[in-house]
């Protein structure tokens, strides 16, 4: 008995509304009475991470670790969320390929907002300070996002209501059989 763990994971840009729609989805799943793990920035590039910056190389070795952290949950029965900017499709692919290889549910959401929507919302002033290169290699501004081709699912949050966004997700997830 118990349930199945999966990995959510969330990619877009900074200020597209990962964190956001992670912890409305967290508080909906404890809700129906999941168990639930959320990764992000603050408990993971804080700690365990904490030696990795922004470049290429570290971004891949940040979401490596990330993927190998959320198998960990995902084999204890529970559902982690991670929402990390994920730029590149290459390191996602290989989440996807290590969770695929253990027979693990893994569902990539495209938090998908225009460039524009992110740097106007700027909820830490960090495109700001992008803009007037004082933070390089930002994604979006100075480094590439590469969108999702194939994601299990597309939340245009500039479009939707919270609500909406978490009912959407939860919907795929009873589709899929995880709820
Ligand atoms: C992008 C950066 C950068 C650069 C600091 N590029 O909105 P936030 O603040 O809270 O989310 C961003 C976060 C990105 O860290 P991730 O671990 O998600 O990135 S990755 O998945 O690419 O490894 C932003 C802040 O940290 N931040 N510098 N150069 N975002």
């Amino acid at each position: 008995l118990g349930q199945k763990g999966a990995t959510i994971w969330f990619t877009g840009l900074s200020g597209s509304g990962k964190s956001t729609v992670a912890v409305a989805l967290e508080q909906a799943l404890f809700a129906r009475n999941k168990l639930v793990y959320r990764l992000d920035g603050d408990n993971v590039r804080h700690g365990i991470n904490k030696n990795l910056g922004f470049s290429a190389e570290d971004r891949a070795e940040n979401i490596r670790r990330i993927g190998e952290i959320a198998k960990l949950f995902v084999d204890a029965g529970v559902i982690a969320l991670s929402s990390f900017v994920s730029p590149y499709r290459t390191d996602r692919d290989l989440v996807r390929a290590m969770h695929a290889e253990s027979d693990m549910d893994f569902i990539e959401v495209y938090v998908d907002v225009p460039l524009a929507v992110a740097e106007e919302r700027d909820p830490k002033g960090l495109y700001k300070k992008a803009r007037a290169g004082e933070i390089p290699n930002f994604t979006g501004i100075s480094d590439p996002y590469e969108a999702p081709e194939t994601p299990e699912l597309v939340l245009k949050s500039h479009e939707m209501s919270l609500e909406e966004e978490v009912d959407a997700v939860i919907a795929l997830l009873q589709q899929r059989g995880i709820l």
